[in-house]
């Protein structure tokens, strides 16, 4: 297949670097074919330079359309829009634009599991490897959570797990999946995508070749407008394959009303996260694995760094890290599952990627709140609660908070924004959080 697939490449441009680009320099390098590899970046000093391997053409600070018309295939970073005029002039020249992921379908040979959805992809799929691997199987799990596809298929194993990204399923179109989810949609990305129709669709491509579609009941948005795979629902409120029962009070997880585990055995807390955990038993059942043996390493799960982490706990306060709410729906996540005796100073901000954030307005009104704004959308939480005070900082807003801190409050980070104004992404910002709280707390 992978002969086939390659027969009439002989010149690849790589366009954008990162973790992403460069595994796809890595992984083309060491195939049997004879390609020249040239890279492009519109970034003056873009990441991974450093590591190109010798013989890698690099042009960094604008695009280079010799190269890209010149290209048999031009296999691009997600973080760059099909809609790129550079990249629509490839497409008309008839030229095929694809992503890392359509590259590992292209050569994968074990059976693949995908989750996409605007809110919890990275927290399913970690635990769908968690589960597997506690089960018994060697898996490989990627994608969008942090580590490139096409570097998984150095390792042996039996099973792949990847999280997908509406960015990387617009270039991916030949991905064989034995089980795909779809966790459910609001509000993201709307600075890449002609309204939300246009996001769902770019979603909905991780099911064009799933044997089994897991979508949410109580999200609508999630279904396939064409049924091709098997069907497989969840729900937190109605009776479906996966869903929640009432037995003697205690709620359970339950597949076709036979319960699995009960909720009040998961370290992991928020009825979100129950959403999540009904993802992972579809998943894995679909795939016709026997979880049984990991269902210890479920129950003791306590959800990844950077999502509604308790950092520091020091005089009464908690200190919150949840840098990885980049939208309106995982910041409402958070709140929701919080109950204070004192006050909530709410760090906000960052880049807003075009979203409407008035949703948060009557969800602030509830609560004894300090808003605090930062970064460079920080305007556009001003006017949602009448404690906001604008910073230009994190490191300000702490400064400013600590000395007021008191017994039962709470200071959480969960920003509703992207990271890349002032940080390098979601993870440096959350460590930055992380080391202050060390200070302050
Ligand atoms: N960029 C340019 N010019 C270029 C290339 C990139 O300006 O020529 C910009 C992009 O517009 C983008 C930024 O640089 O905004 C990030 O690119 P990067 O080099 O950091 O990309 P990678 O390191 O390869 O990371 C990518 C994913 N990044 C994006 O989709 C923006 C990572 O997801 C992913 O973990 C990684 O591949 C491995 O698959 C990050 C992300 O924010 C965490 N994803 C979005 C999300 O989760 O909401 C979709
Ligand atoms: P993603 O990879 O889709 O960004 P994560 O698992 O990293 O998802 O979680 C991102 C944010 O969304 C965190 O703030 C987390 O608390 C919240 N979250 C996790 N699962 C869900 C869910 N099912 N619905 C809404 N919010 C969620």
């Amino acid at each position: 297949m992978t002969m086939n697939r390659w027969q009439d490449i002989h010149s690849v441009v790589v366009v954008g670097l990162g973790i992403t680009g460069l595994s796809v320099v890595k992984y083309l390098a060491k195939l049997p074919q004879d390609l020249t590899i040239k890279v492009i970046d519109t970034r003056a000093n873009p990441p991974g330079k450093d590591e190109l391997p010798e013989g890698v053409e690099l042009h960094s600070g604008s695009w280079n359309l010799d190269w890209l018309l010149a290209a048999d295939l031009v296999v691009t970073n997600p973080g760059i829009a099909l809609a790129t005029p550079e990249i629509q002039q490839v497409l008309r020249a008839d030229i095929p634009v694809v992503g890392d992921i359509e590259l590992f379908a292209w050569q994968v040979d074990k059976p693949v599991i995908a989750i996409t959805g605007s809110n919890g992809k990275s927290t399913v799929t970690d635990l769908t490897g968690v589960v597997a691997k506690a089960s018994g199987l060697k898996v490989g799990v990627g994608g969008n959570i942090g580590v490139p596809a096409l570097d998984l298929l150095d390792q042996d194993a039996d099973l792949y797990v990847l999280e997908l990204s509406s960015f990387q399923l617009e270039t991916t179109s030949s991905l064989k999946l034995t089980a795909a989810a779809f966790l459910n949609l609001s509000e993201d990305h709307m600075d890449r995508y002609d309204g939300m129709e246009d996001y769902r669709q770019a979603k909905l491509r991780i099911f064009q070749h799933a044997d089994s579609c897991v979508v949410n009941a109580d999200d609508k948005a999630t279904y396939p407008d064409q049924i091709s795979g098997k069907l497989v629902e969840f729900s937190l409120s109605s009776d479906t394959r996966f869903s929640l029962k009432l037995k003697q009070d205690r709620e359970f997880i339950c597949r076709d009303g036979e319960a699995i585990l009960a909720c009040d055995e998961l370290a992991m807390v928020g009825r979100h996260n129950i959403a999540n955990v009904l993802v992972v038993l579809a998943l894995l059942s679909e795939a016709g694995i026997d979880f049984t043996q990991g269902l210890d390493a479920l129950k003791s799960y306590s959800g990844l760094t950077h999502r509604c982490q308790v950092v520091a706990d020091n005089r009464g306060v908690k200190w919150v890290n949840d840098s990885k709410a980049t939208n309106v729906a995982s910041t409402l996540a958070a709140l929701s599952g919080i109950s204070l005796q004192g006050k909530l100073y709410l760090l906000v901000g960052g880049v807003g990627k075009g979203a409407d954030f008035s949703e948060l307005s009557p969800v602030f009104a509830k609560l004894n709140l300090q808003l605090c704004c930062f970064g460079e959308d920080a305007e556009q939480f001003m006017l949602l609660h009448s404690s906001a005070k604008r910073f230009d900082t994190m490191s300000e807003i702490i400064e400013w908070l600590a000395p007021q801190l008191e017994n039962g409050d709470m200071v959480l980070l969960s920003p509703a924004c992207a990271s890349f104004d002032q940080f390098s992404n979601f993870m440096a910002r959350g460590d930055a959080f992380t080391e202050l709280a060390k200070v302050y707390a």
